[in-house]
């Protein structure tokens, strides 16, 4: 019946580990980590196993490291309590989001414990590191050595000056504590001393050679240019040892002698986390875990945002070359940041769409915000998610295309046939290409797949749904059912065909809309499952006489109301920020009466004002001040313009000794004063007029 020939081709199966990067467990999850990595990771992970590979997806919660010991602290509890409480928090989201791991894991777990241990063993004892006692960073205060984020300090690469012990956030330069410019303890606001303590390190410099081989000369033209780029440029500027472990409390004990009260850096263990994770699921399945991490058929694919690049690309692909059994991530698609509505997320300062809160104000709506991350993913630079945006996605796209073209080809089938497919006549050339165009559907996404662009990949999904919608309105079946029934038959026929494509091709990116459009086309009760692989195939994928079932809206529309609302929330986040931001300055040292009548105060008048050229505060201005006309530079340019400020009587100090600003003699300073709304305004004289100096009775 089908005339076009495209052969069924069966894929290759290949075996595939794909992790995603684990999440801290110090808060819940926000639409930045779901964008940057989560979302692509799930669409990988579906989109090969849809092509029948074998795949394991690993994930799991970063139970370690200073973010959680510092949320406990701040709270009061064990950081125990605080990862028991977060896993959960994450483990239920990813769920709700349909994010598909085969196994979640996490960092506290004694699988991992003891993978994490033998591991760093094994370098131990392959004399992999060096062992140096160094001073470090502490805080004699607090009783704690400074490591991490216990430090504050100046990024000695871009200045940054709130840069962590040890990685930049800015830049996302990865140091050693001792490398900050005025560094502060987190605890306490203290500046640290320097204390002696011994400490294992991965001589990073020794795998320079194999990391330049491996990656520049390597994976030049297959890595995403944002991960080569970053890469290079942290191997040309030298790799040096690192510390791989802390002195802290809360970890995985250091297990060599002389370890004691020492523990992992959590950046050692972390992605030991995937190992163990995996190891964890192969024993639930009774698999073997080794071929997963071992077999160089394996392909290792780590999704990451690109703030752990330098993790995944250079410290554990050391770690794991080191080790020696272990083979190396093929890919590495870290993703650039997602922004919100014009600047960064932020947990602290509560700028974010968190998951749980998303669903309670967006139930069942985890396909929109999937679909909205994906077609605008960051995936080559930082992008900005709008609500406005997410409400064009829904509303143009997800329902007037997408679901618009369903329930058409749903009801109308239901209306003419009862919900059963009909028997198509002979083709016309448009049904051929349609058709055609159908079977080109998969591997035109998969080549976007395949070269981690999801984005494009969301847009040629839609584009097929733009097909049907096409189909539908030139071919006009509710005006030819009146005179032609044949016909009418051979395009409904047609589009059901398109609207099975969209169900099966759509399950990658929007998987809850995926299994609804299955079960109204009834695909449960198929004698042959249809998959990805069909698609692409001449195969018919809703057979003549198939039951459909009855339309069911797989969207709607969502109101202004409801964005205004969530720009509201935003709105309210800001102002509490703002509030508990300001900082009143403290009143500054006391003086003596004698200091306080040294000050000679007049009132005098703005008689010319001029900006200073190039310089963005000062005016220029001159002053009647009662005992003579003089020249006074004052920083006021942002606050009044030089017109305004002409005629204005003010308070001069003129007894002080004058200095050179820009070139120019300044006699004297302008007294300001700012109100409590942060203006700045003059020290205003009562009397207009007067000219005396001020008394002080
Ligand atoms: N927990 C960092 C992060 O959330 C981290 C990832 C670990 S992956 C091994 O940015
Ligand atoms: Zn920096």
């Amino acid at each position: 019946m089908c005339t076009f020939t495209a052969s069924k081709e069966k894929m290759m199966s290949k075996r595939y580990t794909i992790t995603a990067a684990l999440p801290y467990t110090n808060g819940p999850i926000h639409i930045g980590h779901l964008a940057g990595v989560y979302v692509p990771a799930d669409i990988y992970a579906r989109y090969k196993r849809l092509t029948g590979n074998d795949v394991a997806f690993i994930c799991g919660s970063d139970e370690h490291g200073v973010p959680i010991t510092i949320k406990a602290k701040k709270e009061g509890v064990t950081p125990q309590q605080i990862v028991d409480r977060y896993h959960k928090i994450i483990k239920d989201s990813f769920e709700d989001f349909g994010i598909t791991f085969d196994n979640y894991s996490r960092t506290s777990a004694k699988i991992h414990h003891d993978t994490a241990s033998e591991f760093f063993k094994t370098l131990y004892d392959k004399n992999e590191f060096v062992e140096e006692v160094s001073e470090q960073l502490y805080d004699a205060e607090a009783n704690q050595f400074l490591a991490d984020r216990f430090v504050i300090g100046t990024c000695p690469k871009c200045g940054n000056e709130e840069s962590y012990g040890d990685q930049c956030e800015k830049c996302g330069t990865s140091h050693n504590a001792t490398d900050l410019i005025n560094p502060k303890s987190a605890i306490t606001g203290n500046v640290p001393t320097l204390k002696e303590t011994k400490h294992w390190f991965l001589p990073l410099n020794k795998h320079e050679q194999f990391l330049k081989d491996w990656i520049l000369e390597g994976h030049k033209k297959d890595w995403k240019p944002n991960v080569y780029g970053q890469v290079k440029s942290w191997i040309d500027d030298g790799l040096r040892p690192r510390a791989v472990t802390r002195d802290l409390d809360w970890g995985i004990p250091v297990p060599v002698p002389g370890g004691e009260g020492k523990v992992l850096y959590v950046w050692f263990d972390a992605p030991i986390g995937y190992i163990s994770a995996t190891k964890e699921w192969a024993a639930r399945e009774g698999k073997d875990w080794e071929p997963y991490w071992k077999d160089e058929d394996t392909k290792l694919v780590h999704f990451i945002g690109k703030d752990n690049i330098v993790f995944h690309c250079i410290i554990f692909p050391a770690m794991l070359k080191a080790e020696g059994s272990y083979i190396l991530p093929d890919n590495v698609p870290a993703n650039e940041f997602l922004n919100l509505e014009g600047n960064k997320l932020s947990t602290s300062k509560n700028w974010a769409v968190w998951l749980p809160e998303y669903l309670q104000d967006f139930p069942n709506k985890q396909d929109v915000l999937r679909y909205a991350l994906t077609a605008n993913a960051p995936e080559t630079k930082d992008n900005d998610f709008t609500w406005k945006d997410f409400q064009a996605r829904n509303n143009n796209e997800l329902v007037a295309i997408f679901g618009n073209f369903i329930n058409r080809v749903v009801v109308l089938t239901n209306k003419y046939y009862n919900g059963i497919v009909p028997k198509p006549g002979e083709y016309s050339s448009v049904d051929e290409e349609t058709l055609a165009a159908i079977n080109a559907y998969p591997s035109v996404i998969e080549s976007s797949l395949e070269r981690y662009r999801f984005r494009e990949a969301s847009q040629e999904l839609m584009n097929l749904a733009r097909l049907g919608n096409k189909y539908l309105a030139d071919e006009e079946p509710w005006k030819l059912v009146k005179t032609d029934e044949e016909r009418t038959k051979t395009i409904m026929f047609v589009a059901l065909q398109i609207a099975s494509a969209l169900a099966i091709l759509s399950e990658p990116f929007l998987p809850f809309t995926s299994a609804k459009l299955k079960s109204i086309l009834a695909f449960n009760n198929l004698a042959e499952a249809q998959n990805w692989t069909d698609v692409s195939s001449n195969e018919i994928l809703l057979p003549i006489d198939h039951q459909i079932g009855k339309g069911e809206l797989l969207f709607s529309k969502i109101e202004d109301k409801e964005i205004q609302a969530q720009l509201d929330k935003l709105e309210a986040s800001k102002k509490a920020n703002e509030a508990a931001n300001k900082v009143v300055e403290p009143q500054k040292d006391t003086i003596t009466y004698d200091d306080f009548t040294k000050l000679d105060m007049r009132v005098g008048t703005i008689l010319e004002a001029e900006k200073m050229p190039k310089a963005k505060k000062l005016l220029v201005l001159k002053v009647d001040t009662g005992i003579d006309v003089r020249t006074i530079v004052s920083g006021i340019a942002e606050s009044f313009t030089a017109e305004e400020v002409v005629g204005k009587k003010v308070t001069v100090l003129v007894n002080l000794a004058p200095r050179k600003l820009r070139g120019v003699e300044s006699e004297g300073m302008i007294l300001m004063t700012e109100t409590p709304e942060g203006k700045l305004v003059f020290v205003n004289p009562d009397q207009a007029g007067a000219t005396n100096g001020l008394t002080i009775s």
